[in-house]
């Protein structure tokens, strides 16, 4: 089929569309699609999560407003089919692929999961077929893994029997659908022709601007937004470190300086985690690092926000010094496991750093989460017999606790605040990061 022909089929919704991917991004987008009218199969090679969404039922955890009702509409009307098996993607003419891009250990671009997707999808890829990656890339991606890897796997020639583009997923956890229907899109398309078709397909369920580009900017825009994101609360926590060295509070200078016009100084904290932000930057910096480019700000600003959790074990040193407690052979509770506040997710959350980190000095760590089922419990029992409380994430429960119940219950009134979540407290030994300590 032409790219014509194509392009055709996408505006009167008759095109077949795949979803490689059925995680956070891949799911919410064959809803989507499957709402607006589109025969969307899903694939998985997870055979647990293809049976609960073939019953209806989300594999999301977390609240997601309308996920799950939607979910359960267009599997139950048919509009959504799932299956492990690649074969059934042969009738598709548009696949989009949303899989994990992590980096490794050295913060390179970690492409297993890509590579094995576009490996089982070239054999099966249909004459024609429109291909879009929609998981974060690093510039350069789609010219040198992905259309070798498609053109090697299916012995086809990109732009002559297959099309490629690439439109960066903008979801953000407890928002996904809202996301995707309001959030604006770059949709960058090996060729113009291949860029309109993107946008006649996106315009079926996207009501904000469908940028048109090429497929480095698109790659580029993606991970440039999240390294934005990262250096400017890499700046915030620099801040926060220097109000604290000379008797400020950033707080108040943050709420000032964003008083000055063009100003959007973001919240200093005990670091940054989750699943973007973190990976996104060496995404954004890695094909020019190779080619000896001096890549400096990115990587420092990275530096700074991993450092965050240690800081707080900082704080936390100091703040039982006071009460003649070394923090050894204390026994501390961790408020908070997950890396954003009222959620559950907890992937490359800080806490993990700051307690692996108390672990290693023999300091013993009890954690609580209300959000995660293992760190689970009532708080003020949990907190019994510990030395002092860290706050890593800034849940909303947390604003409720009883303070005094709290101190009852700890061996000590240490309290250090990684979030400025809760307001000043008399009678404790209350430290807030950003804040000079005045014991
Ligand atoms: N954080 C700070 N200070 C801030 C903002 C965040 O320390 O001022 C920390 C958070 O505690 C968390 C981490 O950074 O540990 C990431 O927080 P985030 O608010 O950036 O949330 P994410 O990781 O879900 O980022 C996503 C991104 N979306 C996509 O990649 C599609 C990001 O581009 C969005 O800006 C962000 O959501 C958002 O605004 O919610």
């Amino acid at each position: 089929m032409g790219l014509d022909e194509l392009h055709a089929r996408i505006s009167d919704k008759t095109a077949q569309l795949g979803v490689i991917g059925m995680g956070y991004v891949g799911l919410p987008v064959a809803c989507v699609f499957a709402k607006a009218g589109l025969s969307v199969l899903g694939v998985d090679i997870d055979p647990q999560r293809i049976d609960k969404i073939a019953a209806g039922v989300s594999p999301i955890e977390g609240d997601e407003p309308g996920l799950a009702e939607l979910l359960s509409e267009v599997v139950k009307t048919g509009g959504l089919r799932v299956t492990t098996d690649y074969e059934e993607v042969r009738a598709c003419d548009v696949v989009t692929i949303s899989v994990e891009t992590p980096v490794d250990a050295d913060h390179r671009p970690a492409y297993r999961a890509l590579g094995s997707a576009l490996r089982s999808l070239g054999p099966v890829m249909k004459p024609g077929v429109l291909v879009i990656v929609e998981s974060t890339l690093a510039p350069g991606t789609m010219m040198s893994l992905v259309k070798p890897v498609l053109e090697d796997a299916s012995g086809k020639r990109a732009g002559e029997h297959f099309y490629l583009g690439h439109c960066p997923e903008r979801v953000m956890p407890g928002r996904l659908l809202n996301n995707l229907r309001f959030v604006s899109r770059v949709c960058g398309g090996e060729t113009p022709e291949v860029t309109a078709a993107m946008i006649s397909l996106y315009c079926h369920v996207v009501q904000a601007d469908l940028d048109p580009a090429d497929c480095v900017t698109a790659e580029l825009v993606k991970t440039a937004e999240n390294a934005y994101r990262d250096v400017n609360i890499a700046f915030a926590n620099e801040v926060a470190l220097i109000c604290e060295a000379v008797g400020g509070d950033v707080w108040k200078v943050r709420d000032l300086v964003n008083k000055s016009p063009g100003r959007n100084m973001l919240l200093p904290g005990a670091g940054v985690g989750g699943h973007c932000i973190p990976k996104d930057p060496w995404l954004l910096v890695s094909r020019a690092q190779e080619q000896g480019v001096p890549i400096r700000l990115i990587p420092a600003a990275r530096e700074i926000n991993d450092t965050m959790p240690l800081h707080m074990a900082k704080l936390l040193d100091q703040a039982l010094a006071e009460v003649g407690t070394a923090i050894d052979n204390a026994r501390i509770l961790v408020m908070g496991y997950t890396y954003l506040e009222n959620s559950d997710d907890t992937r490359n959350s800080p806490s993990t750093v700051l307690v692996e980190a108390l672990r290693q000095r023999g300091t013993e760590v009890v954690i609580h989460d209300p959000y995660v089922a293992e760190y689970q419990g009532e708080l003020v029992e949990m907190a019994m017999g510990c030395d002092a409380a860290v706050m890593m994430v800034a849940h909303e429960v947390y604003r409720a606790v009883d303070f005094e119940e709290l101190r009852s219950a700890l061996r000590s009134p240490v309290l250090v605040d990684g979030r400025h979540a809760i307001p000043s407290l008399t009678g404790w030994v209350h430290r807030t990061i950003g804040q000079s300590f005045t014991p």
